[in-house]
């Protein structure tokens, strides 16, 4: 489906939502394209290059409607390597420790990395004579209409004006070297480097510059970590702490979970993510539930707003093997201990530490 692996893990195929194996994501520094997840809240629109259009409005001097050749033409290309992240990636971490109804049981793939291709933001909103104020929001309108969303709506969300204005916010319509795919986001998407999933805006038609965040379900009431206790169905917008960086965090990729393995030598792998503009300072691996730790090796990075990949090599005793293993960035944090302590009803951020069981023979 939508020209994805044969070994994706499909959670829904209307509106379509699916994962890689941990084994596809392993190892690489940008996932293909065929591998990438696909995180969607309604049906896939089809639009065209020619029929496509983006209306940039609001708090702007010269409002501007932008064709595709317009937009591909008059601004500069820049490529970033960034990782997407869903705020639901890890999710089943939660479901261990209580039911989460309505959403999908995202497993450790609601992750990837691309090489995105486009103009920055920044030069478009500057074209519009943007209002230079740091308190402004800049929201994304597209046109798939989601009916999970309460009144039914199309998808949107929005960024703080000074995100908007970094370079690495893109306004994309490259992808690994490819034509957005419509599944993605084409012919163009916003791309926000270091935030949610959510806030990458797939075929984006409007901008608007404004005082407040976006007013869309996606934005004031969806993505929002509710308080343990609250009902999610009776949440009010603006209810709960809004998202926006993504949090730190990490997976083992390989082996496979459960895997088992012989025993000798072997090497464990994985990636860890910082949010926002921080970065993976190290990733610790623990084999006694946390009590001790060593560190693991660090591969060469390409891209400050790409996954760290990390590996770490041993000699496996036959017997149960319990790996557990957490990420520090370069503010000195580092990622909670267990799912519980973060449990929310909407089961948003399980950046918890990372384990993974094999049965060493
Ligand atoms: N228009 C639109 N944009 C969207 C979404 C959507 O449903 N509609 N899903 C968001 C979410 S929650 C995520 S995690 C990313 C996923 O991007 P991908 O499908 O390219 O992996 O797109 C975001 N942008
Ligand atoms: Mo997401």
């Amino acid at each position: 489906m939508w020209d994805k692996r044969p070994d994706t893990i499909v959670h829904e195929e209307s509106p379509f939502n699916a994962e890689p194996a941990r084994s596809a994501l392993c190892g690489r520094d940008v996932t293909p394209v065929d591998t990438f997840y696909s995180r969607n809240h309604g049906p896939i629109p089809e639009i065209t290059k020619d029929d496509w259009q983006l209306r940039i409005t609001g708090l702007v001097t010269t409002p501007l409607a932008l064709s595709f050749a317009e937009l591909t033409g008059r601004f500069d290309t820049h490529a970033v390597i960034a990782t997407l992240q869903c705020a639901g990636n890890r999710r089943t971490g939660f479901n261990q420790v209580r039911d989460i109804p309505g959403e999908d049981p995202w497993g450790p793939g609601a992750t990837s990395t691309a090489e995105w291709r486009g103009a920055r933001l920044r030069d478009v909103l500057q074209a519009a004579g943007v209002q230079d104020d740091p308190s402004l929001h800049v929201a994304f309108g597209a046109p798939d209409v989601s009916d999970l969303a309460t009144p039914v709506q199309p998808y949107g969300g929005s960024i703080p004006l000074p995100k908007a204005m970094s370079e690495e916010v893109l306004l994309a319509w490259g992808m690994n070297c490819e034509p957005l795919p419509r599944v993605h986001g084409g012919p163009v998407r916003v791309v926000v480097p270091g935030f949610i999933g959510a806030r990458s805006v797939k075929w984006i038609t409007s901008i608007t510059v404004q005082p407040e965040p976006s007013d869309n379900f996606f934005q004031s009431r969806a993505y929002r970590i509710l308080p343990a206790d609250a009902d999610p169905d009776t949440a009010k917008p603006g209810d709960g702490i809004s998202l926006s960086s993504v949090a730190l965090n990490c997976d083992v990729l390989a082996p496979e979970d459960g895997a088992t393995v012989p025993a000798g030598p072997m090497t464990l792998h994985g990636y860890a993510l910082a949010g926002d503009d921080r970065t993976v300072e190290r990733v610790d691996v623990s084999f006694d539930g946390g009590s001790t730790w060593t560190q693991a090796a660090l591969e060469p990075t390409h891209s400050k707003w790409g996954w760290q990949l990390w590996s770490f090599a041993l000699c496996a005793a036959p017997g149960p093997l319990h790996v557990t293993v957490r990420a520090w960035d370069s503010t000195g944090s580092t990622q909670p201990e267990s799912a519980a302590t973060l449990w929310n009803p909407k089961g948003y951020a399980n950046n918890s530490w990372a384990t993974a069981n094999f049965d060493v023979t």
